[in-house]
Order: C-alpha cells, then sequence, then structure tokens
C-alpha cells in the first residue's frame, strides 16, 4: 500500500526569516519552512505538509498579483501577494512643524499608485495625523487631495488619536485585503489598531524629540478582520522606486490617461512634447491636472535614467 503525506490549505499571515506562518482553515497557525523553489509571500495560499514540529510549504496557488516595493537598502522584494487595495497613509505635520511649507508626499503617493493600477487593484489615499495640523494646513491638503478624488479615487481625513474619518476608513475594508504602505512614522500600525484595538501591535512611541522616523513594523503581518476581509501592516520605506515598470507601462498607472491611450498620432508616443499627443492635449484642456502631468514626467525620467 502506498501511503500519501497528507496536504493542508492555507494562507501565509507573516515570513519571519526562513519561517512562515500559515494559518489552516481551522484557524490554527503553523510555523513552517518552505520548499527551496518556492518564494512565499504574506497573502499567500499554500499546501503544507506536517514535518516535525511544524510543517514545510509544498506548493503555492496561483497569485492574483504581487506588491514588490524596495527593502531597507533599496533592493526590491516583493512584498505582499493577492492584495485588493493599497491604503496609502501619508501624516500631516505637527502645527509647529513648518506646516506652511508642507505639502504631502506627492511623488511617493503617485509611484504607489502607479504600482497599484498595474497590480489592478484600488489606491485609498489617506491623510492622517489631521489632529496634529493647523485648520489651515487640513484645508491646503483637503484641496491638494481634490486632484485625486476627481480621478475617482476616494480620500480619507484621519486621525488615530482624535478618532477622526476610523468609521470612514473602515467602510472601505470589508471582504478586501487590503495592505497600509508610506513613510515609517505616518501611522500606519496606529490605523490597524485603530480598527481592531485587540491586536494593540506596537507603534512608535519615541522620536518626538529626534523628529526622526524610525522603523517600529519590521514584518508584513495579515490581520483577519471580523466583519470579513484582511488587513497587511507592512513596515514604512523612504522612497519607492518602481522596478520592473517599462516606460510605455507608466502611462497605464496613470488612471485618468485611459480614456486617451491609444488616441496619440504615434504609437510610441512619450506624451511629452510630441507632435499630436492626445494626452497632452488634454492636459491643456484642463482634463487631466498639470501636477499629475508633472508627476507622470518625474517618475518617467526615473525609470530612464536607473534604465
Ligand atoms: N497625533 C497623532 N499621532 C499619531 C496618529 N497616528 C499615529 N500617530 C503616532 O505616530 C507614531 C508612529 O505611528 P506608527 O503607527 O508606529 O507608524 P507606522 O507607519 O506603523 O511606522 P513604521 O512601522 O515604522 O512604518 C506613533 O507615535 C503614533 O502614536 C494620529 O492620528 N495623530
Ligand atoms: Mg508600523
Ligand atoms: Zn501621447
Amino acid at each position: 500500500m502506498i501511503t500519501f503525506p497528507v496536504e493542508y490549505n492555507g494562507l501565509v499571515i507573516a515570513r519571519y526569516s526562513n519561517f512562515y506562518a500559515v494559518e489552516g482553515e481551522d484557524g490554527k497557525i503553523t510555523q513552517c519552512v518552505s520548499r527551496k523553489k518556492l518564494s512565499p509571500l504574506c497573502g499567500d495560499f499554500a499546501t503544507w505538509e506536517v514535518s516535525g514540529d511544524g510543517g514545510v510549504i509544498t506548493s503555492l496557488m496561483p497569485r492574483r498579483g504581487v506588491l514588490t516595493r524596495p527593502d531597507r537598502r533599496g533592493q526590491p522584494k516583493e512584498t505582499a501577494a493577492n492584495i485588493d487595495q493599497l491604503i496609502i497613509v501619508n501624516a500631516l505635520p505637527d502645527v509647529g512643524d513648518e506646516a506652511e511649507n508642507y505639502t504631502f508626499n506627492m511623488a511617493l503617493t503617485d509611484r504607489y499608485i502607479v504600482a497599484t493600477e498595474l497590480l489592478g487593484a484600488t489606491p485609498l489615499i489617506l491623510l492622517n495625523k489631521c489632529d496634529l495640523a493647523s485648520a489651515a494646513t487640513v484645508a491646503r491638503m483637503e484641496q491638494a487631495v481634490k486632484i485625486y478624488q476627481n480621478i475617482g479615487y476616494t480620500t480619507i481625513l484621519t486621525s488615530t488619536k482624535a478618532a477622526i474619518g476610523i468609521d470612514a476608513l473602515n467602510a472601505q475594508l470589508r471582504d478586501k485585503t487590503s495592505i497600509f504602505v508610506g513613510e515609517s512614522g505616518a501611522g500606519k500600525s496606529s490605523l490597524i489598531n485603530a480598527i481592531m484595538p485587540e491586536l494593540a501591535i506596537r507603534t512608535n512611541e519615541v522620536s518626538a524629540h529626534s523628529g526622526l522616523g524610525k522603523h517600529t513594523t519590521t514584518t508584513t503581518v495579515l490581520y483577519h478582520l471580523t466583519q470579513g476581509g484582511h488587513l497587511i501592516d507592512s513596515p514604512g520605506v523612504r522612497e519607492f522606486g518602481l522596478w520592473k515598470v517599462a516606460p510605455e507601462q507608466l502611462a497605464k498607472g496613470f488612471k485618468e490617461f485611459e480614456p486617451y491611450l491609444g488616441e496619440c498620432r504615434f504609437r510610441n508616443c512619450s506624451h511629452r512634447r510630441n507632435a499630436g499627443c492626445a494626452i497632452e492635449t488634454a492636459a491643456e484642456a484642463g482634463e487631466i491636472s498639470s501636477e499629475r502631468m508633472a508627476s507622470y514626467y518625474r517618475i518617467y525620467d526615473d525609470l530612464n535614467s536607473s534604465g
């Protein structure tokens, strides 16, 4: 008689160096290693077999998509699989911190949006720590994110300290797998705690006087929402280069360009001082915002200069 190894289905909910936390259909979490050829990610559906005290991941199910972003050394790293929504967290400045000159990190936000669109996921843009900023700064930032609302994206003003916007955020989470991304210290883990206080994830409570963001979250971890859906916390990044994005692909990451793609006179149009460019014409007519156009050129140049 042949005995086949028993295989179980599981969801990869975290990675700790060479180990993976795999949650079974019964909710039990098993510490697994992985077969060499596989690279499991948080959010992956896997099969695993019992091995010693833990398990070994034997296969991964097809992914809907993988979010790739830079690690601490700036190298591209696959972060999570099967994401429906990227929650891009920007922190508003403290009243004292040169708040008048503050503009939220549009370069980082737009790179995340491109990555989201190319992944086939949806971005959700948060302006967090609104309790810290002056009324004038809040008003100015609400004006600034109108660009995104006009494209059809949702933006929410939030504060974990003053419990502002948390219900509105909650309403966007149901039945989706969402990953929180953004700079270190922006409040990603705090927002997840505000949604699910029972988790009590560690957040950064230091650096008030140094003013320097310190990385608090070091591992990408998936949590289940009681009302259905999952939240993934991830470590903060300083910059977000878009690896593996061909310059021709970039325009597809700008959703408002969509009606005009394919309408340019030249097939390989770079949408920059090109005769008969439908996108430039739309921008001149005010149908595409000049800020987003500038953002497109900035990212395009970065992609070309980094080879
Ligand atoms: N005033 C105020 N402080 C906040 C708010 N949200 C988060 N903070 C504080 O900001 C600091 C950083 O928050 P974290 O949640 O650790 O930030 P993070 O984005 O998870 O950071 P990394 O894990 O390093 O990427 C902590 O001291 C939080 O208490 C907010 O809405 N208002
Ligand atoms: Mg964190
Ligand atoms: Zn063009």
